[in-house]
């Protein structure tokens, strides 16, 4: 930026570094290491032997053996939404459904009213205090969704909420339109997503509020033909695509995903071998939400040894939201992709930095690499694999955020 003052060079050094370089495999680790930030991106990382000369004199911390990984990335959240769900949580464990929770008019459209009802400065004010969470567990990267509007205004108001975050706090926001949430109350699913979704999304567009668009393709939401409404309107206006996929039940969702080169598919319980397969044709990631999975006491699992064979990109979500996963913590998110889903350490560290940064299309960051963001998170672990292990621990020593201790 011209005019600003870039920070100067400094050295990370005596650290275990965790690159999450693709080629290098697994962590791509480098023990003894130094790192070097410089105007907000990686100068340089390396083995402490060959640090060049020049950095040899410059300010510097010594981590004493502590572990740098790309800073977090949390792909898939809800962050922005009026109102708790605690009451229907209470109903699931006297046996209700999710879903006929959802069509008895509780569920998403309960958050619905709570969100219409809320203002502006009411919804940021609730998701600074997620926000927070999730920045103390070394997270610098949030995707926040709307969808709980259902009508222009409101999406609207989510989404320029969604823009205020990162004008309150040092994290960097993407933000997602999910206009095809859920059907209000009382309308038709078809005029809905003619009539309100898709000039809301044209709305929200036109005042720079819309990075990605997402919907939810399920039964007890929208169907492929009027998600393929959507998305063609998306096309339209250049944005990338993402989707709810196959969380309940198999409708086709992860095909159609990777027929627009969706940048995700999230959920995908439900996904089979073909969608496996047509994923990785399309180098769509796979975001799996343990969270979801987990507060719905679902026995369905992700295809996970599918998407192994067939070479799909996985990341790992929060999908923090007040219905299906009330979850704020991403390390957790890690610990239940591993025990519940069966990942292994390296591939939920992987889901949380490298294949999170790409579900989102960020090419600058989700690697430790000269040149990319200096987006670090520094760890009191030896190891990256107890990042993982650990449940309720959170063992951030420090985040970096632009070169910038925080
Ligand atoms: N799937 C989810 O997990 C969230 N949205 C969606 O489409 C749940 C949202 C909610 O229950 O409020
Ligand atoms: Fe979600």
């Amino acid at each position: 930026m011209q005019g600003a003052i870039m920070p100067a060079p400094h050295v990370y050094k005596e650290a275990t570094l965790a690159t999450m370089q693709p080629e290098a495999g697994d962590y791509g680790l480098i023990p003894n290491a130094a790192l070097v930030t410089a105007g907000g991106k990686i100068a340089w990382l390396g083995p402490i032997a060959d640090l060049p000369k020049p950095y040899a004199s410059v300010s510097s911390t010594n981590l004493a053996g502590r572990l740098i990984t790309p800073a977090l990335i949390d792909c898939h959240t809800h962050i922005v939404h009026g109102g708790n769900r605690a009451l229907e949580f209470e109903m699931r464990l006297q046996g209700a459904r999710y879903e006929d929770i959802a069509r008895a008019g509780g569920g998403i459209v309960s958050t619905v009213t709570a969100t219409r009802d809320a203002s502006e400065a009411d919804l940021l004010k609730a998701a600074l205090i997620r926000v927070d969470a999730l920045i103390a567990e070394g997270v610098s990267t949030i995707e926040v969704k709307s969808g709980y509007g259902l009508d222009i205004d409101t999406e609207l108001k989510m989404l320029r909420t969604a823009r205020q975050i990162a004008m309150h706090r040092p994290v960097r926001v993407l933000t997602s339109f999910l206009g095809a949430h859920a059907v209000p109350k009382g309308a038709n699913a078809d005029t809905y997503i003619d009539d309100a979704c898709i000039p809301a999304l044209k709305a929200a567009h036109a005042e720079g509020l819309v990075d990605m668009v997402d919907g939810f393709c399920e039964g007890i939401a929208f169907d492929v033909a009027q998600m393929t409404r959507v998305f063609d309107a998306a096309k339209a206006l250049g944005l990338p695509i993402k989707l709810h996929a196959e969380q309940l039940s198999n409708i086709g969702g992860t095909q159609l995903a990777a027929k627009y080169n969706a940048l995700s598919a999230d959920h995908v319980e439900y996904a089979s071998e073909a969608d496996a397969a047509a994923l990785a044709k399309s180098n769509t990631v796979a975001v799996l939400l343990p969270g979801a999975f987990y507060t719905l006491h679902e026995t369905q699992k992700p295809p996970v040894a599918a998407f192994r064979a067939h070479g799909v990109p996985m990341a790992l979500a929060t999908d923090w939201n007040p219905g299906s996963s009330p979850l704020g913590s991403l390390l957790l998110s890690m610990n239940m992709g591993c025990t519940l889903f069966g990942l292994t350490p390296a591939e939920a560290l992987a889901g949380t930095t490298r294949n999170a940064a790409q579900a989102l299309g960020l090419a600058d960051s989700g690697t430790l690499a000269a040149g990319k963001r200096a987006d670090l998170a520094i760890w009191n672990v030896a190891t990256p694999a107890e990042l993982s292990y650990g449940i309720g621990i959170n063992p951030l020593h420090a985040r970096i955020f632009a070169g910038q201790a925080t």
